[in-house]
């Protein structure tokens, strides 16, 4: 494993994990306690917990390819994360996954209650389009300001992966699909859209906010889209593995996937196929997209 691409990886997530909590309500508002209101808290533990931060780092690599400076990524990368976060609480929901251990901890319905947990996944929601429209309302002032159109830019990026074909199209078509109507076809639409969406737009916020040209951008996107749909797969093939410790638990039945479509070694090659697609999409940077081409290949073979 390369250990720049490791040292990059660490310090973009405590970057992250150090910016997340100072986000999480708007500026200049007054974070004091009310017993009463328990949403807060619940919205924090979403956010908080110790996720691996894989797209915020999508969105530095993204953003290094285009020598993008550091301090104008760092709130975008934040939104990125608070959609995930949402996602996850909503994921876990017994009206949908029905998960009981999430990061390693009882998901977040079953400490805060349902109610509370929906309303966290709402919030975030909200909050990431939020600060992606003060970064452009504060711009030259202060930490995350940026201009407002590269803001605009990024909230309608973000508002398609969300939407109708976005995340939440993915999970729905998800909830539905049926080992008799899971084709190959239809399980790549799922994940493109479940995983695949998320990954795209963060590509695209680095590449945006770098002033990438149109066929740069169509490249980190075509990258974006092959590594997330293996990052899906490889996720799902270790969620099969016995001996693997993944922090998640679910009681929702098997659902169909490209493991189950195609068996484990199956969908093994075509992790490895994804990964090598995502590295010829680069080729229009040569060696500049050196780091983008290691982390596609440490995705690929993580084991957790
Ligand atoms: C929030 C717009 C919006 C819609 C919600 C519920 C839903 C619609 C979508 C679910 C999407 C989902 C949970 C996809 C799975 C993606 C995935 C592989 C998650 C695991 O990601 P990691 O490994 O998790 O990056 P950590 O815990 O490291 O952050």
């Amino acid at each position: 494993m390369n250990p720049l691409l490791i040292e990059f990886l660490s310090s973009v997530k405590c970057e992250v994990d150090t910016r997340l909590p100072e986000l999480l309500h708007p500026p200049g508002r007054d974070s004091s306690i009310d017993p009463v209101d328990h949403l807060p808290a619940a919205a924090r533990d979403a956010l908080l917990s110790p996720g691996k931060r894989v797209r915020p780092a999508l969105v530095f690599l993204c953003g290094e390819l285009f020598r993008t400076p550091r301090n104008r990524l760092l709130d975008p990368a934040c939104a990125i994360e608070m959609v995930h976060a949402a996602s996850l609480v909503l994921d876990d929901l017994p009206s949908m996954d029905d998960a009981t251990l999430r990061r390693g901890r009882p998901t977040l319905h079953l400490v805060h209650g349902e109610d509370m947990a929906i309303l966290s996944a709402v919030s975030l929601l909200t909050r990431a389009f939020g600060l992606l429209a003060d970064a452009g309302l504060h711009q030259g002032r202060g930490s995350g300001s940026l201009p407002a159109a590269s803001c605009l830019d990024l909230i309608s990026r973000l508002s398609e992966a969300c939407g109708l074909e976005g995340l939440s199209s993915g999970q729905a078509l998800d909830l539905r699909v049926t080992p008799g109507s899971a084709t190959f076809e239809r399980l790549e639409t799922v994940h493109a859209r479940k995983t695949g969406a998320l990954f795209v737009a963060s590509a695209e916020f680095g590449a945006v906010l770098g002033g990438a040209r149109e066929k740069e951008l169509a490249a980190v996107r075509s990258y974006a889209k092959n590594i997330g749909l293996a990052f899906q797969i490889v996720d799902d093939l270790l969620e099969t593995e016995p001996s693997q410790e993944t922090g998640k638990a679910s009681k929702r039945s098997p659902v169909p996937s490209f493991t189950r479509h195609l068996g484990a070694e199956g969908a093994r090659l075509l992790v490895s196929e994804l990964s090598a697609h995502a590295i010829d999409a680069l080729s229009i940077f040569g060696s500049r997209a050196a780091q983008l081409g290691e982390f596609a290949a440490y995705l690929r073979d993580r084991r957790a």
